[in-house]
């Protein structure tokens, strides 16, 4: 498979629910390949990222290793693939889309706890929206062991504050008016090697994982190109000196679609 078949229903509904499930992104033979890559790149030094990889209780909601693909090839082939890169490309609506960050997430299934409630963009130094998340399942992911749940729709609700993700807060006290806001959960179930793509807005969680082996996630993050920086503390981008209303741009965030620019 060279480009996937992205139609344009499904634009239509990751633009509506902020989310969308896009099944068989990856071949069989290519999901072996990202979980050997990924194997090796948990036991290797990070040199540039954050590595969670201990006994905290951050820890037991996910391991976490952040910019995989700069460290490892192997990660590098499938946090940079074209086919992956096309299709964030076309749900943003972006003329180009650049690389944020990857980072591996692993839920444990000894002691483990639920990744809570929350959205992403009010953790990413950005003054635009826009950025968005592929989560790839390495593993068959459903209620037991920790898919993802989004609420549809909760990606017009605007930005709201981080959630503490080892004390969450009641997400209800954020929302300026929660009787208007339908919080009903969408669970999605995956097959290894199928993803969901989610808007930096949108309220996703996932379960503690009660089954018999850790559960594997890829999660690559995009951004439009055009996207500035807000001045925000941020592990990926706190070395690098940017005042707030600088593009974000550099080697360290690649146009990864289309292929062949920047
Ligand atoms: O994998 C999980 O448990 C949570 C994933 C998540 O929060 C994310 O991809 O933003």
């Amino acid at each position: 498979m060279a480009e996937y078949p992205l139609t344009e229903e499904q634009i239509d509904s990751y633009r509506r629910d902020g989310f969308v499930e896009l099944h068989d992104i990856l071949s069989a033979e290519e999901v072996a390949d990202l979980r050997d890559a990924l194997e090796e790149a948990m036991q290797a030094p990070s040199t540039s990222g954050v590595d969670r990889t201990g006994r905290s209780d951050y820890d037991r909601v996910f391991l976490q290793k952040v910019n995989l693909w700069a460290d490892h090839e192997g990660v590098r082939r499938f946090t940079c693939h074209p086919r992956i890169a096309e299709v964030a490309r076309r749900l943003a609506g972006a003329d180009r889309i650049r690389l944020w960050h990857d980072h591996a997430l692993i839920k444990p299934h000894v002691d483990s706890k639920p990744s809570p409630w929350h959205q992403d963009l009010p953790y990413w130094p950005m003054e635009q929206q826009g950025a968005l998340s592929c989560w790839l399942a390495l593993d068959d992911v459903d209620e037991t062991n920790g898919c993802m749940h989004f609420v549809p729709k909760s990606h017009t609700w605007g930005k709201l504050e981080p959630i503490n993700l080892i004390n969450p807060q009641d997400i209800f006290g954020l929302t300026p008016e929660p009787a208007e806001k339908d919080f009903t959960p969408r669970p999605v179930p995956l097959k290894a090697g199928s993803c969901t793509f989610h808007n930096g807005l949108t309220f996703h969680y996932a379960p503690a994982n009660r089954g018999s082996t850790p559960r594997r996630a890829l999660v690559i993050i995009f951004m439009p190109d055009g996207t500035t920086f807000s001045g925000k503390l941020h592990c990926v981008t706190h070395d690098l000196g940017l005042s707030p209303g600088d593009p974000i741009i550099g080697e360290r965030f690649p146009v990864l679609a289309p292929v062949g620019v920047g």
